[in-house]
């Protein structure tokens, strides 16, 4: 019986998400193709072969521009420190840039562990292409102990992968019961998924500009849950859009939030989603503490 802890990290958009829920088998983690959408380190957790992969899911590493970016880019780093192995996930698509190089200095700061770089994306790449990709990789960014080239979201390499995180693994622990996928509570799954409808229903700032919380919860036995939710965004204009014409959209992603929280918990649920105003919440430190987007002490 072997173990490990995975940090699965990059720039924003390359796909680390969708990657940790493909290996799961679980949607853990919500994915759109809007950058910065993970904000916090989620664990996916794969049982295979008497092993235990801790894959952690980490936000995309950016240059930050408020509080918030802050919160996300530190949770990133910090976790390069605490991992067995460090999975660095590019984008096969795009070239090289400053964003990749700058993760991958981090990554050379944090304590040494054992580095594997995944190419990801290659359903969109040439074979052609990915020679040059190969030596692009080693000018720009260096050696890593193992390399592979993968595609998170049609499972290409999952083998190949685990394969190369295999030789790290720990002798002798493993860390969490056989049925679970996630260390995420179950609120927070909630909250998730309605920001999930939201990022993929809006666009330019609204999806970075939105918080959800869960205001109550009442329980009422025989007679379905109902559950308030409150969507925070920063101005009065989004509060209007994600609203929509006669409250549309608001009702779409309603509706569409019920039925995946109800798939999650199994019982049928009264939504009803309040939407609030609260300036620049994304720069205030005690909302985002509200909010729990604080690095724990
Ligand atoms: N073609 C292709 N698209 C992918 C692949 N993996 C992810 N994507 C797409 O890339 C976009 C970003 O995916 P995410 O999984 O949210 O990326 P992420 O790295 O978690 O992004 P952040 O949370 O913002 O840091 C989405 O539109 C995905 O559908 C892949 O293997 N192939
Ligand atoms: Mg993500």
């Amino acid at each position: 019986m072997k173990s490990g802890f995975i940090a699965v990290v990059g720039r924003p958009n390359v796909g680390k998400s969708t990657l940790i829920n493909k290996l799961v088998s679980e949607k853990v983690a919500i994915v759109s193709d809007k950058s910065g959408t993970t904000r916090e380190n989620i664990k996916g957790i794969l049982n295979l072969k008497g092993n235990q992969y801790i894959f952690i899911d980490t936000p995309g590493i950016h240059k930050p521009r408020n509080l918030l970016g802050s919160y996300m880019t530190t949770s990133a780093i910090n976790i390069l420190s605490e991992v067995d192995v460090i999975l660095f996930l590019l984008d096969g698509t795009e070239s090289i840039g400053n964003g990749d190089i700058f993760v991958m200095e981090r990554i050379k700061e944090a304590k040494r562990v054992p580095r594997i770089l995944a190419l990801n994306k290659i359903d969109k790449i040439k074979d052609a292409t990915l020679e040059i990709k190969r030596n692009e990789i080693k000018e720009k960014l260096g050696d890593f102990d193992k390399y592979i080239e993968i595609s998170g979201q049609y499972g290409f390499g999952m083998e190949r992968l685990i394969s190369a995180i295999d030789p790290f693994l720990e002798d002798g622990i493993i860390f969490y019961p056989e049925d679970m996928y996630t260390d995420m509570p179950t609120y927070k799954i909630i909250t998730e998924i309605v920001r999930e409808k939201i990022l993929l229903k809006t666009r330019d700032e609204i999806p970075h500009s939105v918080a959800i919380e869960i205001l109550n919860v009442e329980k009422r036995g025989k007679g379905r849950d109902k559950f308030d939710i409150n969507i925070y965004v920063e101005r009065n204009s989004q509060k209007g859009i994600i609203i929509g014409k006669n409250g549309s959209l608001l009702k779409e992603i309603g509706i569409e939030a019920r039925a995946d929280i109800e798939k999650l918990l199994g019982i049928s649920i009264y939504l009803t989603l309040w939407v609030k105003v609260k300036d620049d919440w994304r720069k205030k430190k005690p909302f985002l503490k509200e909010m729990g987007y604080v690095l724990e002490k």
